[in-house]
């Protein structure tokens, strides 16, 4: 009795000393950790608001903002990439036991930013950052032109998505097509600048250094979107050979190509194709149209307002840049839809040009999401470094799934955007729902991520660029150019992506997925609602149970957070029950019809 009381003694008392230890570690660490992160949110805001002048601001000839952003981004990376930040992080993180959870993320995530901008590697450093803003210069500053006329993003899509004339949708491709020319040599040279940047701490190249932020090698990743695309490629399969015969009925076109012509898509890259469909009763363009610009996002606000999120601050309305810019004007701004968190703090803006469609509708839906996830994580529990999302796929979710939520019949009926008790074809609005979320995935999985790990960990020669994106196109989603595509293009280039968030673009086929998943738990779990008729408007309990995704960003580990969620990791089941219903209908369809789409590989 009295041994074991002795030895419980020397327990104690070595435990005491061992915390009297770890206490001192842990507020060592910390001293540093707050000094990080007040030094993080200062270059943040000025990274932030020289970025945001110069993306909403492009004059052709005035590099005014771009040598300022070029100026704030240096400083920004000597600090986050500064040797004496690596090495003491790396010192910290050798005698992990007695740190907290929270500071272990935090430092590693000092370690995963310093790597994008090692100071060993200042020259490289230095000229990427010139070259990216050039190139998001060249990208948003450049003049689309059909017949010699100026023409914004938005006149091309509309042009895409209503246009039945083939030839002048043609010119409206190919016209979009053009800005590709001038990108080709800064991406080539980007793709070199990117790899050797992060190969200074190790990562084998930019597309593994991106992959790394989710706990994964890049062998799991592309294992995983493998594995979605397979899964969902029945589905793709029988959604394409349904197009290519109803587009070419609907361009009186009598002999139905194998692959679909890319100028026949709605969308500049064929990565949706809902438009095809109309449901009848049930038209969100023409409900949205007269409600203008302003009410699209004040709506977008309403919903989430409904569910238990607060009003939008005042300076998001007064700071924000939400509509294209006037026609005319001197000046072009970045016609890609962004959120912005400024001061990683209460200063939250959108980069938007809404027109009232339900493209924006969606994308409104979408950008609130990221706006909402900043607001949610901003506070003391989470330190300015973990103000992010779970893992990126997250943060491309959630508000994803509000703009899908919010083209619900229900929501759409409870709103007043299509008179109560309309009916329709419940058949033909999963078909537009299918040719929008499942026609993503190829596009996702394969053609863009594909594309970028060839870039990146391949070093895809310059004079192979366009061969190998149309390959990629062909082999994912079905689609072939109008015509012969030389390499004097770079159609990669015209996305968005490609140039300015590189090798991140499996993010978003992640977060379709995902969206489906916790679409399905909100549904079947707190609405009780069947996933397909869905009203989510004014119930507090999906608002909580959204923030309470959101409200930790990057703190905690994405897959416990997930199965805590929704009681099971990332997988596409709920995507594949949603669309089931399906699959018996575009067979029956498709009875007779030509399959073309390529086997898998
Ligand atoms: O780029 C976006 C967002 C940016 S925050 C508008 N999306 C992808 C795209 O447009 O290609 C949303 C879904 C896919
Ligand atoms: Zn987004």
């Amino acid at each position: 009795m009295k041994k074991n009381i002795l030895i419980l003694a020397a327990i104690a008392l070595f435990s005491c000393k061992n915390d009297k230890a770890d206490n001192a570690m842990q507020s060592e660490v910390q001293t540093y950790l707050d000094s990080y992160n007040k030094e993080y949110k200062r270059l943040n805001v000025l990274v932030n608001e020289t970025s945001w002048q110069m993306q909403i601001h492009i004059v052709e000839g005035d590099s005014t903002n771009a040598i300022a952003n070029n100026k704030a981004q240096e400083e920004y990376a000597k600090f986050t990439g500064s040797t004496a930040n690596i090495n003491m992080a790396k010192k910290f993180l050798e005698h992990p036991d007695g740190l907290t959870e929270l500071q272990l993320k935090q430092l590693k995530s000092i370690l995963y930013k310093a790597a994008n901008n090692p100071e060993t590697l200042k020259d490289v450093v230095t000229a990427r950052i010139k070259a990216e803003t050039k190139q998001t210069e060249n990208l948003f500053g450049f003049d689309f032109k059909i017949d010699g006329k100026s023409v914004s993003a938005n006149d091309i899509d509309a042009a895409l998505s209503d246009e039945t004339n083939l030839a002048k949708r043609r010119k409206a491709w190919e016209s979009s097509k053009e800005v590709g020319k001038g990108l080709k040599t800064g991406l080539a040279k980007l793709r070199d600048l990117r790899n050797k940047t992060v190969q200074g701490l190790g990562y084998k190249d930019f597309f593994d250094y991106q992959v790394s932020d989710y706990g994964m090698t890049t062998e799991e990743m592309l294992a995983m979107l493998k594995q979605f695309n397979k899964d969902l490629y029945p589905l793709f399969r029988e959604l394409h050979t349904y197009a290519r015969y109803e587009y070419a009925k609907k361009y009186g076109v009598k002999e139905v190509p194998d692959m679909l012509p890319a100028d026949w898509l709605p969308n500049r890259w064929g990565q949706d194709w809902s438009s095809l469909v109309d449901v009848e009763g049930v038209n969100l363009d023409a409900a949205v149209k007269p409600k203008g610009a302003e009410w699209i996002v004040k709506q977008g606000e309403r919903f989430y307002v409904s569910i238990g999120f607060p009003e939008l601050p005042k300076t998001f309305w007064e700071k924000s840049d939400l509509y294209p810019a006037p026609a005319g004007a001197n000046y072009k701004k970045n016609n890609h839809a962004s959120a912005w968190h400024m001061d990683l703090d209460k200063d939250v803006r959108s980069l938007m040009s809404v027109e009232p469609n339900s493209e924006w509708y969606e994308t409104s839906h979408h950008e609130l999401g990221h706006i909402y996830y900043y607001i949610s994580y901003s506070t003391p529990e989470v330190p300015y470094l973990l103000r992010e999302g779970a893992n990126r796929a997250y943060h491309e979710a959630l508000g994803s799934l509000m703009g899908m939520a919010a083209m619900q019949k229900p929501f759409m009926e409870n709103l007043g955007l299509i008179p109560k008790g309309t009916k329709s074809d419940e058949m033909q609005t999963l078909l537009k729902e299918a040719l929008n979320y499942v026609v993503f995935i190829p596009f996702s999985t394969g053609t863009m991520s594909m594309f970028e790990h060839d870039l990146y960990a391949n070093n895809l020669p310059v004079d192979q660029f366009n061969k190998r994106w149309w390959e990629l196109a062909a082999q994912y989603q079905g689609i072939v150019p109008p015509t012969v595509r030389g390499e004097e293009f770079c159609d990669a280039a015209t996305k968005t992506h490609i140039n300015d968030d590189a090798a991140q673009y499996y993010d978003y086929a992640l977060s379709y997925i995902l969206l489906f998943q916790i679409h399905d738990h909100i549904s079947r779990n707190i609405l009780h609602q069947d996933p397909h008729a869905t009203n989510y408007y004014g119930n507090k309990e999906v608002g909580k149970f959204i923030q309470g995704i959101m409200k930790s960003g990057a703190t905690g580990d994405w897959r416990k957070l997930l199965r805590e969620k929704t009681g099971s990791d990332l997988s596409a089941k709920a995507m594949l029950e949603y669309f089931n219903p399906l699959m018996d209908y575009l067979k029956e369809q498709n009875k007779g019809r030509k399959y073309t789409m390529p086997a898998l590989k």
